[in-house]
């Protein structure tokens, strides 16, 4: 306990920034390389407890944040002094933490809401992740307006998140599931999905960034698209969140998801954006507590927006953290954090093509911070087993997203994904562990 009260007394990287959110730019080359940072990484690293430490007495390399980012003691410090001063559960009492800790939640909704530029606070509804809010969707949309053939369009790079939770409302209600082609190089071309959407049509569901690939979808064109065809759309954000700026009201999305530990906030909550009419429509997902107005045994009444959503009680303390988080990522720009890791993933995409016996997997003209690959011979998980014997934490296998891996004719692959905190010291760990791989595994 007392090693974590000393780490988040350390002072932050973001110290220094003023009101406005601006933080000093630094346009050096970073410590290790020629890569030009958009900020002092290593400020920034300092803020990450967890990162200064060494695996089989290597610098820990820390290359899996799509899979769950690393959280800032700014996080961790902001759920730590809300239960040391200010929790209990919300929305119940008359006493003065009750309404302290509602006070607290109902703030980190607006810092969504201001994230997301949502035109009204309860359209930002918390859910358990991004899982979750699909599910809902898929439930709770499905149950008012999906019925037997009507189609959902998907695309083929989707995680199983937004597949299955498909597959079950087909199993009930006889929907139609179709996926729009993604070709070899990983993307999903736009005509072949505008070929696809048809008077059936009456959800189209797919990934801003695919998690596996980094492929970024044309997501401004797609849901424009849908809509022509009458269409609504839901956007799984999970990959995109943490690296670029999402507006809803621009991009006229009818629904957008993310999970709050890929943002480099606690797990165990996420977020459902929805536009008003349509939540305001759709029925209740679950029951309980905190969603009605009035209960009798013949009848219940429905809280409105966003409370009919959340049955129970909520994450109050994980609100909290998602809200410190929102604030981290805002004051160093998502703009420079995207900029950051643009670098990296051009530096770390020169450094292992000139490895002869790797093959990238995913070349899509645009893409955001993944690195999939393969190499001759040496099954992913032995490489990754490789990777963490030098330090190096990498993501293998079929990530969540086997309908893509088929298409791909790979049983998985290894994935690096960069994060605002990493480094091109970590990608030339990376490089260089991936060499020894090589020659221990080929010669
Ligand atoms: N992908 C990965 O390593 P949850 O588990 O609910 O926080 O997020 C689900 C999810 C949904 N959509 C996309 C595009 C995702 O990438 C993920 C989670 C992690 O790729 C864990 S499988």
């Amino acid at each position: 306990m007392k090693a974590a009260a000393e780490e988040i007394e350390r002072p932050s990287a973001l110290e220094g920034i003023d009101g406005g959110g601006s933080v000093s730019v630094c346009h050096c080359p970073d410590r290790h390389g020629d890569h030009a940072s958009f900020y002092d990484v290593e400020a920034v690293r300092a803020d990450f407890p967890i990162l200064g430490q060494t695996m089989h007495g290597y610098p820990l390399a820390y290359l899996d944040s799509a899979a769950s980012a690393q959280k800032p003691f700014q996080v961790i410090e902001a759920e730590h002094a809300f239960y040391a001063r200010d929790y209990a559960n919300i929305h119940r009492g008359f006493y003065v933490l009750s309404q302290r800790a509602t006070e607290c939640y109902d703030q980190a909704r607006r810092k969504v809401q201001a994230f997301l530029n949502a035109r009204h606070e309860h359209e930002i509804v918390f859910t358990r992740g991004a899982t979750d809010a699909i599910n809902l969707v898929a439930a709770s949309f499905g149950e008012a307006f999906l019925n037997e053939g009507d189609e959902v369009l998907l695309t083929g790079l989707e995680h199983h998140s937004n597949i299955v939770p498909w597959q079950i409302l087909r199993e009930k209600k006889g929907i139609v599931l179709k996926m729009a082609p993604v070709n070899d190089a990983g993307e999903v071309p736009l005509d072949e999905f505008i070929r696809l959407l048809g008077p059936r049509t009456r959800l189209a569901a797919f990934a801003h960034v695919s998690n596996v690939l980094g492929t970024v979808l044309p997501i401004a064109e797609m849901i424009r698209a849908a809509h022509e065809a009458g269409a609504k759309v839901l956007i799984d954000a999970a990959q995109s969140v943490a690296h670029t700026k999402i507006d809803v009201q621009a991009l006229d999305c009818d629904f957008l998801v993310f999970s709050g530990h890929k943002l480099y906030g606690p797990t165990g909550i996420g977020v459902l954006y929805g536009k008003e009419e349509l939540l305001d429509a759709m029925p209740p997902y679950q029951g309980g507590g905190d969603m009605i107005a009035s209960v009798s045994l013949e009848r219940t009444t429905y809280a409105p927006l966003p409370a009919k959503f959340e049955a129970g009680t909520p994450p109050i303390a994980q609100a909290v953290g998602l809200g410190a988080a929102i604030d981290y990522v805002t004051a160093l720009g998502l703009d420079r954090i995207g900029a950051h890791e643009a670098g990296l993933l051009a530096y770390a995409t020169e450094r292992l093509s000139a490895i002869k016996s790797l093959t990238i997997v995913g070349t899509a003209g645009k893409k955001a911070s993944v690195l999939s690959f393969v190499m001759d011979g040496v099954h992913p998980h032995d490489i990754a087993q490789m990777l963490d014997s030098r330090g190096v934490a990498v993501r293998a296998g079929h990530h969540c997203a086997q309908p893509l891996m088929a298409r791909l004719g790979l049983p998985a692959t290894v994935r690096a994904t960069f994060g605002l905190y990493n480094t091109t010291a970590e990608v030339d760990a990376l490089a260089e562990a991936l060499e020894e791989v090589e020659v221990m595994f080929l010669q």
